[in-house]
């Protein structure tokens, strides 16, 4: 189970090279990413799209939320 979670983030990960690591983006360590944390990272998201990847909509991304996004391929793409 673990390898296969492992296969699909590294799939995710290579079809979203730019992307960093969560740990990059969750700033405050934290352990989930906010809306303004993501904006440092993808300046252009917007709410909406936030929102579609905070699948419990408590208002961060969660480790889970992250992984679910990242293997649908479904994270915004990062400017740089
Ligand atoms: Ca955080
Ligand atoms: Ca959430």
């Amino acid at each position: 189970m673990l390898k296969r979670l492992v296969a699909l983030s590294v799939v995710g990960f290579a079809a979203t090279s730019a992307y960093a690591d969560m740990t990059a983006l969750d700033t405050n360590a934290d352990g989930v990413i906010s809306f303004e944390e993501m904006l440092v990272a993808v300046p252009s998201v917007t709410e909406e799209t936030f929102t579609t990847l905070d699948i419990n909509a408590d208002g961060t991304i969660d480790a889970d939320e992250y992984a679910a996004a990242e293997a649908a391929g479904t994270l915004p793409a990062t400017d740089g």
